[in-house]
């Protein structure tokens, strides 16, 4: 038989990237990021820093170098783990680039015409419209396929992209034989949507104006309580979790995720008491979530050597990975391999 009783199924693969744009936020980490740390055991997972995502519109070199670093290490210090899982950075992987080409080729104008991400950036963006930015969806199929995985996590603003990826797969595997698993979506658990602190009906967002709204993941503990003690609430003075408390159930949604409690355990924990409380006790278990965190993050960020040396370590293994579909992208379309 080819597979002994004793020998344990193969564990599904899942691949994700982050930009290095900013500073993720809460939202950004109880909405993604920590959702691949909790799914590094279950799943065979590849975690990337997409840089080359982020030339799409202007970077300063210094400020991206400085970020690459930053999201790199923020990775790291999040919990994701070098020997569980590939973590790199795209740049630095040549296949991602190479792969984006023969996708290109095999991707439709019209197709990347109506993604609504490059429709929605080519305005805010008008005097940078680059192939870069229209070419958007098929590195990020690159990025994906190269790696074979079952499943992509991906919050709903990627799922059109994820659903272009899956078309180019199929048609690459029509013309070409089977090249390419055709990855799904992953839909990510609860607290998918942590809102605005001071706009509760939106989404909390790094590129907010307002500071205010946000909570950096590099926020100290006094930022921290202080953006709490703001946050936007009603004028009822109860903590219970109800239709049209946005602002409420938004710090309760953040509060069961920071100490893992229930929405009834919240309310009993703080009936009777007033919001000055319940905005106290959200900031500080926020804050004491995140300062593991971000002791770790200095810890990484001060040896840079150190830093280097995982992120080559990461490369390599990923290049290893990545160049065998390469290969057999390319001897299917009939390159002459070396
Ligand atoms: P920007 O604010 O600059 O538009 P962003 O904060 O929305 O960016 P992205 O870098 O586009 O963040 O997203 C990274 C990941 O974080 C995506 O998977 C996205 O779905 C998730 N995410 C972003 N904001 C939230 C949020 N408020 N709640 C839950 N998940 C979020
Ligand atoms: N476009 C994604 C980042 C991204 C990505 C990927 C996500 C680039 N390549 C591959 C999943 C798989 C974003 O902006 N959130």
């Amino acid at each position: 038989m080819c597979n002994p009783v004793n020998e344990a199924p193969r564990k599904k693969r899942m691949l994700s990237c982050i930009q290095p744009t900013g500073t993720p936020t809460l939202g950004n980490y109880l909405g993604a990021l920590k959702n691949w740390v909790d799914l590094q055991d279950e799943f065979e997972g590849a975690f990337a820093v997409a840089d080359l995502h982020a030339i799409t519109v202007r970077q300063e070199p210094a400020k991206l170098r400085r970020q690459i670093a930053e999201m790199f290490s923020l990775l790291l210090s999040i919990g994701l783990d070098p020997e569980k899982s590939l973590l790199f950075v795209q740049s630095q992987v040549p296949a991602h680039t190479e792969l984006c080409w023969l996708l290109a080729c095999c991707t439709q104008f019209g197709e990347l015409s109506r993604m609504t991400q490059f429709k929605d950036k080519s305005q805010k963006h008008a005097d940078n419209i680059n192939l870069g930015l229209f070419a958007y969806p098929t590195l990020m199929a690159a990025d994906i396929l190269l790696y074979q995985p079952d499943y992509v996590p991906v919050g709903a603003d990627q799922k059109q992209h994820c659903e272009l990826t899956r078309d180019i797969a199929t048609r690459v595997n029509g013309v070409y034989g089977n090249v390419f698993t055709v990855p799904e979506p992953y839909i990510m658990k609860a607290c998918a949507r942590v809102r605005s602190l001071q706009a509760p009906t939106q989404k909390m967002s790094k590129s907010d104006e307002n500071q205010n709204s946000y909570i950096s993941l590099l926020d100290d503990r006094d930022t921290i309580v202080r953006k709490f003690k703001r946050a936007v609430t009603d004028s009822e003075a109860s903590v219970r979790y109800a239709e049209g408390k946005d602002g409420i159930n938004n710090l309760m949604e953040i509060y069961g995720a920071a100490t893992g409690r229930s929405f009834e355990e919240i309310e009993r924990e703080f009936d009777g008491r007033g919001y000055g409380d319940f905005k106290l006790a959200v900031g500080e278990a926020v804050a004491d979530m995140l300062s593991p965190i971000q002791e770790k993050f200095a810890t990484y960020m001060g040896d840079r050597a150190q830093l280097e040396a995982l992120m080559k370590t990461g490369a390599e293994h990923a290049q290893y990975v990545a160049n065998r579909t390469v290969q057999k992208l390319k001897k299917k379309m009939g390159f002459v391999l070396l």
